[in-house]
């Protein structure tokens, strides 16, 4: 594992250290295509909620998308779907100083995401093209205080690629 801090936001990504599947290239008209751009939030300050909203996300086979994640919560979160990263085409995920439109990027990690965990307040936009249909499940495992996972306290959902 290869885990890179950045010192804006103190954002971090866990890379896997090397593709142990081989890759199946997408369709190369996928990855010329402008990314379509999903949002999905990791936590909330209303209530405290552990949940990703949406819950569910949409998408079709053979198309490139930028997935825009943002915390607006006041605790870490993270995004672990692991059968969805091995089921897309990764290219980057670039790392914004703070979620808004046209916030600076200030770092780009090239390749393919094992999790992503975000702290407070910070952005990734992680760029990728779907190559098969499934359910995949995405989880956060970040433990509260008395050592439960934020998954078995509800934050859990799915994406769905049509
Ligand atoms: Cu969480």
């Amino acid at each position: 594992m290869v885990r890179i801090f950045s010192a804006g936001t103190a954002t971090l990504i866990s890379l896997m250290a090397g593709l142990s599947a081989p890759t199946i290239l997408a369709d190369s008209r996928a990855v010329n295509q402008e990314a379509i751009t999903v949002r999905l939030s990791l936590g909330s300050d209303i209530n405290k909620k552990r949940v990703f909203i949406p819950d569910q996300l949409i998408l079709e086979t053979g198309k490139r998308y930028k997935l825009v994640i943002d915390n607006p919560s006041s605790e870490v979160h993270e995004l672990d779907a692991p059968d969805l990263v091995a089921a897309v085409e990764s290219f980057h995920v670039k790392i914004a100083e703070y979620f808004s439109p046209g916030a600076p990027i200030i770092a780009k990690v090239v390749g393919t995401p094992a999790e992503i965990e975000i702290n407070p307040g910070g952005a990734v936009e992680w760029e990728f093209v779907t190559k098969s249909p499934g359910i995949f499940s995405m989880i956060c495992d970040v433990e509260d205080q008395n050592g439960k996972t934020h998954t078995s306290l509800g934050m859990k959902g799915a994406i769905i690629v049509n």
